[in-house]
């Protein structure tokens, strides 16, 4: 090659480099108040509010906790390793509410490998054959039901977590998730969950950077590009991909890709600028998108536990400073409920700034309102209203009136004065 092939060789790789998905830097200050958002949360070490996820997203971050990590994880490992080896009839797990989830179990795996560590020994070999074999049981329930009983982001995770790990999954249990994003309608039932797809895209990269699965190695490319392009597609004009919150996801998906195209480039710049916006409004308030968002914002994702960096440099956060205070003017908010006979129609009176959780517990001690949670890796999710359980494939919506689905669940959700709060049960 001549000195000018060189030259344009040299300029064709820049121009490559500019052409990736790159998140600059955004304002540290923006990045630490979102991390002490997570302290609060490290300080409650019982088994319902134990986070994973949290672990997983400060150890990708430039943030740290100090010692409060530590410990953080030390629960962790307790608890899960409690919950799902200690044998039913031992007090072991007497304090464990509900088994971890195949979910739950593949987040914990991805903790570990956030601490730079494989799993081992005895007890860590059948936390593996247990991951293995809820995928296992999965697979069989897609054969018969057409779905996972838990969900495709559930078996995304699964997968993703044994390939950091580097424990290999059968090409079947790969096929069916394959399979599932090639025929989109059976991800999510016929709508597009961006968050799912993303996870999907992530198991896959991670299985083809590990050189996994060889023999279907054109299929899990070609299933890159299509989540590539579902991600893209799904870019709204503000510039998030799907919704706000399933921005973090899609991002470290599409931050995977080395492939430079000028689309992909383009989306990804008009992304960060409508995170930026959200960011300086204070829209991420919940603890388990921040904790996808922090890799986000410090150029990583669940990608690098391949091969993690313990040792890079992290700032340690210093306590919230408090700003807000909750106003002291009272708002009605109508709650609905149509879903069942007879209907139920009831305005309430909270504070100004109450999350719809309080109208939810306001609307109980009126009278003639009841309703059940359930603690999760979100928050509080609604699993009854007036004695009507979800069944299998159900859930209880969150809309505000007439028709918009709330984006946030009932401790996060703020309602404004005179606002419709409906809740629906519906199939999903
Ligand atoms: C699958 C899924 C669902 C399924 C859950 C059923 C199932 N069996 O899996 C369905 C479709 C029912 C659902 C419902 C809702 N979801 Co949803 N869901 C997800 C998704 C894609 C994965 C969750 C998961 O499996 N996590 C992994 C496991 C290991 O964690 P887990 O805590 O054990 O999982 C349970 C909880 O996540 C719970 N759950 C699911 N969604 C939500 C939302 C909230 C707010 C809470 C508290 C719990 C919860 O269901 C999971 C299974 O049991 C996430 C995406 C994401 N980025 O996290 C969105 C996500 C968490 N959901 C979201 C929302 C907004 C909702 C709804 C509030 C929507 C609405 N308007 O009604 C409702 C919940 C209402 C209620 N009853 O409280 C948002 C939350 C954003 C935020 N700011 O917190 C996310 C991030 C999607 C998004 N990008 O908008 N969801």
């Amino acid at each position: 090659m001549g000195h000018l092939g060189a030259f344009l060789f040299l300029l064709g790789a820049l121009g490559a480099v500019a052409e990736i998905c790159e998140i600059p830097e955004v304002d540290s200050r923006l990045v630490e108040k979102l991390g002490q958002h997570l302290l609060p949360w490290m300080d409650l070490l019982s088994p319902e509010h134990l986070n994973p996820s949290i672990y997983v997203g400060l150890r990708l971050s430039s943030l740290q906790a100090g010692t409060k990590e530590d410990l953080y994880l030390h629960s962790l490992k307790l608890n899960y390793q409690q919950c799902l080896l200690g044998s039913a009839s031992s007090d072991h797990n007497s304090h464990c509410q509900a088994k971890p989830s195949m979910g739950q179990l593949a987040l914990y795996l991805l903790a570990l490998r956030a601490n730079c560590e494989f799993v081992g020994g005895h007890k860590g070999d059948r936390l593996v054959s247990q991951l293995k074999r809820f995928l296992e049981e999965e697979k069989r329930a897609t054969g018969h039901r057409g779905h996972p009983h838990t969900s495709y982001y559930q078996y995304s995770l699964a997968i993703l977590a044994l390939c950091v790990h580097q424990k290999r999954v059968h090409n079947n249990v790969v096929d069916k998730l394959l399979y599932a994003v090639e025929h989109e309608q059976h991800l999510h039932q016929g709508h597009l969950s961006v968050d799912t797809v993303a996870m999907a895209g992530l198991a896959f990269t991670c299985l083809e950077r590990s050189h996994f699965n060889p023999s279907q190695r054109l299929q899990i490319t070609m299933a890159i590009r299509t989540v590539q392009e579902k991600i893209l597609r799904a870019q709204t004009p503000e510039g998030h991909f799907g919704n706000v919150y399933s921005t973090p996801l899609a991002l470290q998906m599409l931050m995977t890709s080395s492939t430079s195209h000028l689309e992909l480039a383009t989306a990804c710049l008009k992304a960060k600028a409508a995170l930026l916006a959200s960011l300086q409004n204070e829209v991420f308030q919940n603890t388990l998108v921040i904790s996808q968002l922090l890799p986000v914002l410090n150029h990583k994702t669940y990608v690098d536990l391949i091969s993690p960096d313990c040792l890079a440099p992290r700032v340690l956060l210093g306590p919230a400073t408090e700003t807000f205070s909750l106003t002291p003017e009272i708002i009605s908010v109508t709650l609905k409920v149509l879903s069942i006979v007879p209907p139920y129609k009831q305005s309430v009176f909270v504070l100004a700034g109450s999350p719809l959780e309080d109208v939810l517990k306001m609307a109980h001690e009126l009278g003639g309102f009841t309703y059940e949670t359930q603690a999760s890796l979100s928050g509080p999710y609604l699993t009854s209203v007036m004695g009507n359980a979800v069944g299998e494939r159900e859930f209880w919506q969150l809309l505000r009136d007439p028709d918009t689905p709330l984006l946030q669940g009932i401790a996060d959700y703020r309602p404004t004065d005179g606002e419709t709060i409906e809740l629906r049960l519906v199939r999903w």
